[in-house]
């Protein structure tokens, strides 16, 4: 069966910044196309992966490129399914060009972007996973499930800190 989503990179450099993506499919059972085609340097083959994504089962395409990051809007110029963009920051200029080539695309064609850096990996493979969730209740249910365990790990740190602090007071007090 074809996998539902599609990850393309712009280049090979830019998979090991990915690899969370991936994590998170993998945490949720997902399987994952997974391809390396640039916007510049094989427009062809870009522009026919994105028209032929629809007829193969691909619900959700995320596109991931640095720099003058074209990949996820020429992508999505070349199919109306929602192509989610992750901004890839290099050495030059930390990822504001990368953002803003993928976020500032003309009406008409949307890009959904992601941060550069941080949270955009995993927040993209999340964002798909919402989209697929949708027709999906048991996704839906693990989605829930992945939000209270972030949660839990807040409060768990919370906790953890107020007893550090309780314990530093009781220890200045008593010298
Ligand atoms: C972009 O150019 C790619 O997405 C990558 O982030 C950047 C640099 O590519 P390489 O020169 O490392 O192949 O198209």
């Amino acid at each position: 069966m074809t996998p539902k989503v599609a990850l393309v990179m712009g280049s090979y450099s830019d998979f090991p910044k990915m690899e969370k993506t991936l994590a998170i499919f993998k945490e949720f059972d997902i399987s994952c196309e997974v391809r390396i085609l640039s916007a510049h340097r094989t427009p062809r083959e870009t522009a026919e992966f994105a028209e032929k994504a629809h007829e193969r089962g691909v619900q959700v395409i995320i596109a991931a490129a640095g720099g003058a990051a074209h990949l996820p809007g020429v992508i999505a110029a070349s199919t109306v399914l929602p192509v989610i963009g992750v901004p890839i920051p290099l050495q030059t200029m930390n990822g504001l060009d990368s953002l803003l080539s993928i976020a500032q695309m003309p009406a008409g064609i949307p890009v959904c972007t992601m941060s550069a850096g941080g949270g955009g990996p995993e927040n993209a493979a999340l964002a798909a996973i919402s989209i697929l969730a949708l027709g999906d209740p048991t996704l839906t249910e693990m989605l829930v499930t992945y939000r209270k365990r972030l949660a839990a790990k807040v409060l768990e740190r919370d906790s953890a800190l107020q007893w550090k602090i309780t314990a530093t007071e009781v220890i200045e007090r008593e010298k």
